[in-house]
């Protein structure tokens, strides 16, 4: 039987720490606003610059334009590619229209990029551990020549076309699941026998660290909040980590997503952020989980991140 808490009981609330925004992220938003000072609004973004409603309307409110394609940019407008790559075709498009472009791609997405290239140049046919149709995905894929085979499970390696001895190189993602891409990893390595690859290290260390954060998290929770967008491959992952160490978790965009009765008879709540989650809604997610329960919050230990990146080389340049 449930136990009722009545709403008087002390609700703890445990942050996670390392939480919310990464390194690649700081960079992106940065280089919106930094263009928005140097450059007369509209500045034109290739897509959400990060996966965050929250962060696409602050920017939209200063002049920034979000666009699906680059067609839509008028002639002359300063474009920026958001941190999750492009195509080399959405790249020499730009180039042909002489747009002056902005390129927030993460640095660590670029990495990946160039690793692919260097894979297919050593004569390799190249597999991508991925989700199909990510922008990240799609960037990834035109960005390296010839076909890349994309592969999410083990059931897809099962159905890859290739030679057990065939030359092969996989890359992944950068913000899968560990723990289900060295699965993904060691059924490639099973079936083929002359392939290679970076293991688990093309996902980033802001990746990696929230997920471990989480886990930890799920020690000792009973619910775990992690905020973040749908559409946010790294978010949607840390609910997934938390689900599978054993915790209930829910995806939330914000604050007002939360129902009081997720917490009735729970004694201990987590609260994550998705790297594209900006610390602002932590506060609004835990001041509303006040309105609910008397709360007493804390930080669960972790590791502090140092990890930062130069801005866009446009913007170190001027
Ligand atoms: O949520 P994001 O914008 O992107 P995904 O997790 O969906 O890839 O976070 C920034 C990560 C990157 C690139
Ligand atoms: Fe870069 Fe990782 Fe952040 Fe994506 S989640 S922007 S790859 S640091």
């Amino acid at each position: 039987m449930a136990i009722q808490s009545d709403a008087s009981t002390t609700l703890n609330v445990i942050l996670a720490q390392p939480r919310g925004f990464c390194a690649g992220v700081v960079r992106a938003i940065d280089a919106v606003e930094d263009a928005l000072q140097r450059h007369d609004a509209p500045v034109y973004v290739r897509h959400e610059i990060v996966h965050n409603r929250h962060v696409v309307n602050e920017l939209e409110k200063k002049g920034a334009v979000f666009v699906d394609e680059l067609s839509e940019v008028p002639d002359g407008a300063v474009t920026i590619f958001s941190a999750h790559g492009v195509s080399r075709v959405v790249e020499r498009e730009a180039e042909r229209r002489k747009l002056p472009v902005i390129d927030s791609t993460c640095p660590l997405v670029a990495k990946v990029h160039k690793q692919g290239r260097r894979y297919r140049a050593d004569g390799r046919e190249v597999i991508l551990i991925g989700h199909a149709g990510h922008p990240e995905v799609t960037g990834t894929l035109g960005q390296i020549d010839g076909e890349v085979t994309v592969v999410a499970t083990v059931d897809d390696v099962e159905k890859l076309p290739f030679d057990n001895a065939a030359p092969l190189a996989y890359i992944t993602q950068t913000t899968l699941s560990v723990d289900d891409t060295s699965t993904v990893i060691a059924a490639l390595k099973q079936r083929f026998t002359n392939i290679v690859g970076p293991d688990t290290r093309d996902i980033c260390y802001a990746t990696q660290n929230r997920q471990a954060a989480v886990r930890g998290l799920a020690d000792v929770a009973e619910v775990i909040i992690v905020i973040g967008a749908s559409n946010s491959s790294n978010s949607t992952r840390l609910a997934e980590v938390a689900r599978e160490a054993g915790a209930i978790s829910y995806l939330v965009p914000d604050e007002t997503a939360l129902e009081s009765a997720w917490f009735d008879g729970v004694t201990t709540v987590g609260v994550t952020a998705g790297a594209s989650a900006p610390e602002v809604l932590v506060q609004r997610v835990v001041e509303r989980l006040a309105t609910f329960r008397p709360i007493e919050t804390s930080t669960l230990a972790g590791p502090q991140e140092s990890v930062r990146f130069a801005p866009p080389s446009e913007l170190s340049l001027a």
